[in-house]
């Protein structure tokens, strides 16, 4: 009777797990349906050598248990003696053998396939930063970067926003991003992903692809999505602070719907008239900087102390901190130093330029002449740094 009551219990407990399960999130097992042929392969192998390793293993314990309950010494059993048995070890060499053969062979032809990035449609260059990602469609003269979409409220909740609404999550909540990937749909996309800073990955499981995005590295890999649609993924490779909160979103659409979207941004064909020169990587990016900096009409002073302010805010604060003074000693504070000295504005100049090799201080020359100008501008003059530089956009652009 008792085991009865208890047998009825975990069996109501369990209705109400499904349940809610249900309620919540789609109660669903396996894999997120493939959306390219390389996806379909990776989940037929996850499948194949489920299959293989679930009969080895019901087979070895199969014969183990079966031995040890069968020929137990309370019977009476005395253990055989195998040593020396030349045909019991060339077995035991041998089946393995040809099981990982068996094993190996679709696999390859897998990861085969899934390298072979010859002959794509178009190439996208990826990079990955902490914590966004950047897409530059090199033959189009598209750059944009793409980044977390989620309202920091829904994240942070009334922990954090005293003041949030009722935080109801988006459908799509951390999986979405302001400007997605957008590619056409059954043409070869080839990325080429590397990182800015320390390692990411690029991750869309429908599509098949997971690549390590590796800083001072150009690592290739392709997708072709066999529908339209929306695949999302994200970062697979511990990257800091908010590695669980730089998204992947790819678009695949049809191809006039993907012309126009090139021409919105001002690429396509417009990019490849023959009388315009090609674009240069990273040229595409400072024409996006240009864009949208809403570099000020009349460059005095204030407006470029304006603009710097907030430009060093997004670009450099993350290391040099916004009261300048860094996070010693792995980055340095720019209250004082170069920053501080009338005579070394082309020391400073050349460092935001060009970077410091094998440091974290990356080239910013990607960001437009008036970026730049404006923030060296806020540099040399703000946290007491009184040198009067004022620098123009035309200096800049002559020190490039
Ligand atoms: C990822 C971290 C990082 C970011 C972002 C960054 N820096 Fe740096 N920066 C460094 C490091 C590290 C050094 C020290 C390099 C060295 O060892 O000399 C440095 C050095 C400098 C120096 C030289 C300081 C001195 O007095 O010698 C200047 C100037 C500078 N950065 C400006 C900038 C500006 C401007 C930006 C934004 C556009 C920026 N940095 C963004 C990491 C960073
Ligand atoms: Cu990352």
């Amino acid at each position: 009777m008792r085991w009865r009551g208890i047998f009825a219990a975990a069996l109501a407990a369990l209705a109400a797990v499904l349940s809610a399960g249900g309620a919540g999130a789609a109660w669903e097992t396996g894999m997120q349906e493939p959306a390219s042929a390389i996806a379909r392969e990776q989940q037929w192998l996850n499948l194949f050598m489920l299959g293989v390793i679930t009969v080895i293993g019901a087979g070895v314990f199969g014969a183990m248990f079966y031995s040890i309950f069968k020929h137990r010494k309370s019977k009476g059993h005395k253990a055989a003696n195998f040593h020396e048995n030349t045909l019991v070890e060339i077995i035991w060499t041998a089946v393995p053998m040809v099981i990982i053969i068996l094993m190996a062979l679709p696999a390859t032809r897998v990861i085969l396939a899934y390298k072979d990035t010859s002959a794509p449609d178009l190439t996208v260059k990826v990079t990955g930063y902490q914590w966004k990602w950047s897409y530059d469609y090199l033959d189009e003269g598209v750059f944009f970067y793409s980044q977390l979409s989620t309202p920091p409220e829904q994240i942070g909740g009334k922990y954090y926003f005293s003041d949030a609404a009722e935080t109801e999550k988006n459908e799509n909540y951390l999986l979405e991003v302001d400007n997605e990937m957008v590619v056409p749909v059954r043409k070869k996309v080839r990325l080429l992903l590397t990182a800015a800073d320390v390692i990411h990955a690029w991750w869309v499981p429908q599509l098949g692809v997971k690549q390590d995005a590796v800083p001072g590295f150009v690592r290739d890999a392709w997708f072709r999505a066999e529908r339209e649609g929306v695949y999302r993924g994200q970062c697979a490779e511990l990257c800091g602070k908010n590695h669980g909160f730089m998204p992947i979103v790819v678009r695949a659409v049809s191809e006039e719907a993907y012309a126009e979207w090139l021409a919105e941004r001002g690429g396509g064909t417009a990019a490849k008239s023959d009388d315009a020169e090609p674009l240069r990587v990273g040229q595409a990016a400072a024409a996006q900087s240009d864009a949208e900096s809403e570099a000020p009409q009349e460059w005095t002073m204030e407006s470029a102390m304006a603009l710097g302010e907030k430009q060093y805010g997004t670009f450099c604060a993350a290391c040099h901190q916004a009261n300048g003074e860094g996070l010693p000693p792995a980055f340095p504070g720019l209250k004082g130093g170069i920053s501080a000295d009338k005579n070394k504005k082309a020391e400073h100049l050349e460092i935001v330029l060009k970077g410091k090799a094998g440091t974290a201080m990356a080239s910013f020359s990607y960001l437009s002449d008036a970026d730049i100008a404006a923030i060296i501008t806020y540099e040399r003059n703000a946290w007491g740094n009184d040198t009067g530089d004022l620098l123009t956009p035309e200096e800049i652009k002559a020190a490039r």
